[in-house]
């Protein structure tokens, strides 16, 4: 037989000993710009957290710039595996990496490299929490570390924090007992009250749209998967499933502690009230220069910026608070901020944020002889002028303590709608938990790339239906400007004994826009949120609707810096699902919703009310179109 050639070792020619990968194999870093350590900081009750450090080579002196994230540390400081650290690192960082910054991203307690127990949102230490540690504590002893030159000698002793959404929220939590050499923060989007507008529950209707996360993320230490449903719709796979908790016991959910805790607190209860950050921030101030960010259609986190600078200003903290609202989707603000689903807007505007504002910001204190920069008290998007408003307070109109008050808008007959006083009546329709109003249109899979700009979806889509309450003004002919929070005020009846309420303010283009031909007739949402009927009357102690008898549902909207062009109308939607975002409110009163059983879904035929049965409306904040902005 032909015998293979042999290698001078007597093997086939250049047969590898020991195979072709080696026992460690590590590129050269000698043409890196940056530094990358990964190191193991231990808490005050001796739980390591792991730590990711990446430094401009050769750096001295230079500030840190640290996230603690629950979203892998290692992979948050690895956007591009680069010899590069602009390219290393993510989109939003690249102003500081410009300026030479140390970038640090920590593993949070039990999460990826960290050791500990994780425990989602952590309560602060108390009734919520019997350990003695927390993210107040955690981020205080990472910066404590951080800064000691035995341990970070390229450092210059001074912290800034930033991070979005839950990263965002790890911020917030610093701030209520902050290490001294943390001069600078931004929470952005942060998660404030997962019960009352955050990515939990909206006045009290379950967000279905993030249960699979409970999977990921509480199922795992590490990277996690959500359950597989093999159904591509979501739409068909929660209506199947009946109610979240059939889903969720389904999906092997009672082995998740979380979602037992859910299960176990559908109001907002203690548990919920002890963990609202809005409240424990106003109850301990802190003086650190602190920028609170959110997007205008954030669709996760819409909730907690301006409710927690909210809080702050009534405790007289502006000095060191500011607010800061983009025309952006949730986090956009970290990335590319020119459109928006099929809006564009005035340039790159959340690189222009980051540049313009955050770093300016955060480096005159955090680095020597830097210029002082004070922002606007509120940086807004006007969104129906698209360019950024820059106001020395906010909002321009409110329902109480602003110079102009809220303005009641008024539902009226044959779908009309007027500051005028409305005619009694009312307008009925069969809300069919078998048939739920879609928060898109069909089929609607989370993760079909429509989530991020689902809140400017044009609302065609379920105009028309039969259970979609649609009412609109005359085409304006002048420009209305609304810069607050709206209110939703609405008297309903129902043949039901519980109910879900949403209500949408939209801005309605012409029916021609000859320069984006797509844009005629587009019904865009600008504020939209839904109520829970049980909680009329408390948050914690939720009570039936007494069936057929017109009840009070008022309850404040998302944030507009907005004008409606003349050309346009207002329009708004009333309706009693928002699926499968939200879970169906079986319409017959049950002790936890979470439980219901597919008995309990029952059709029912609802009553909007207008005039003297019930002055139904959306309680607007206009204010003149022009406004004094700020240089
Ligand atoms: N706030 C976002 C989120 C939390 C929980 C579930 C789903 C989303 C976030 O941290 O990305």
């Amino acid at each position: 037989a032909q015998q293979a050639p042999s290698s001078e070792k007597g093997g086939a020619i250049g047969w590898p000993a020991h195979g072709d990968i080696p026992a460690k194999f590590t590129p050269p870093t000698d043409r890196y710009d940056y530094v990358k350590r990964e190191v193991m900081i231990p808490m005050r009750d001796g739980v390591k957290l792991h730590t990711v450090i990446v430094i401009p080579k050769g750096a001295t002196n230079a500030p840190i710039l640290l996230t603690r994230t629950p979203y892998n540390a290692s992979g948050r400081a690895s956007r591009a595996d680069s010899p590069s650290m602009l390219a290393t690192l993510p989109q939003g960082d690249e102003v500081f990496v410009r300026h030479g910054y140390i970038r640090v991203f920590q593993d949070i307690r039990g999460k990826y490299g960290s050791e500990g127990d994780y425990v989602v949102t952590r309560p602060v230490v108390g009734p919520l929490n019997p350990t003695k540690v927390d993210h107040t504590t955690d981020a205080y002893d990472t910066i404590d570390w951080l800064v000691n030159k035995a341990n970070l000698p390229e450092s210059n002793g001074r912290v800034g924090m930033v991070g979005s959404s839950y990263e965002g929220f790890t911020v917030a939590m610093a701030l209520l007992h902050p290490h001294p050499a943390l001069k600078a923060a931004a929470p952005e989007s942060p998660m404030i009250d997962g019960w009352m507008g955050d990515d939990w529950f909206h006045y009290g209707a379950f967000r279905q749209a993030n249960i699979g996360w409970i999977g990921s993320q509480t199922g795992y230490k590490g990277a996690g998967e959500e359950p597989p449903s093999g159904i591509y719709d979501d739409y068909t796979q929660f209506l199947r499933a009946g109610s979240a908790g059939d889903w969720a016991k389904r999906s092997g959910y009672d082995q998740l502690p979380f979602w037992e805790r859910f299960v176990s607190h559908p109001a907002y209860d203690a548990y919920w009230q002890g963990q609202a950050l809005d409240k424990l921030l106003a109850a301990n101030p802190s003086n650190v220069p602190t920028m609170w960010e959110q997007g205008l259609w954030d669709q996760e986190d819409m909730y907690g910026t301006i409710t927690a600078w909210e809080a702050l200003k009534a405790k007289g903290k502006l000095g060191n608070n500011y607010l800061v609202m983009g025309p952006w989707r949730h986090s956009q603000a970290n990335y590319d901020g020119s459109s928006l689903g099929d809006f564009k807007w005035n340039g790159d505007t959340a690189t222009e944020w980051r540049e313009k504002y955050l770093f300016p910001f955060f480096d005159q204190y955090l680095r020597d002889g830097q210029p002082r920069f004070t922002p606007p008290q509120a940086l807004i998007y006007n969104t129906g002028e698209n360019h950024w408003d820059k106001l020395a307070n906010w909002p321009l109109a409110c329902e109480s303590g602003c110079e102009t008050p809220l303005k009641p808008l008024y539902l009226q007959a044959n779908g009309g709608l007027g500051f005028e006083p409305a005619a009694s009546g009312g307008d009925s329709y069969v809300s069919d938990p078998a048939r739920p109003v879609p928060h898109l249109p069909r089929p609607v899979n989370f993760n079909d790339g429509r989530w991020g700009a689902w809140l400017v979806s044009d609302q065609r889509g379920v105009d028309g239906r039969t259970d979609v309450m649609t009412y609109q003004t005359p085409v304006l002919t002048q420009p209305l400007r609304v810069s607050g929070a709206p209110f939703a005020d609405v008297f309903a009846k129902t043949t039901g004994t519980d109910g879900d309420f949403v209500v949408k303010l939209i801005d309605v283009y012409p029916d021609e826009v000859p320069t984006d031909p797509k844009k005629g007739g587009y019904e865009l949402p600008i504020s939209l949120d839904i109520f829970r009927g049980r909680y009329r009357d408390s948050f914690a102690k939720p009570s039936p609707i007494p069936a057929n008898k017109v009840q009070r549902y008022r309850f404040r909207l998302p944030t507009v810096n907005h004008v409606f062009q003349p050309g346009h109308r207002i329009m708004v939607q009333v309706q009693s699902s928002l699926f499968p975002l939200y879970d169906r409110n079986p319409q017959t009163y049950v002790p936890n919703i979470f439980l219901a059983k597919p008995a309990d879904y029952k059709s029912a035929t609802v009553t909007i009310q207008r005039g003297a049965g019930g002055a139904s409306a959306v309680w607007l904040p206009v204010v003149p179109v022009a406004q004094p902005t700020l240089p």
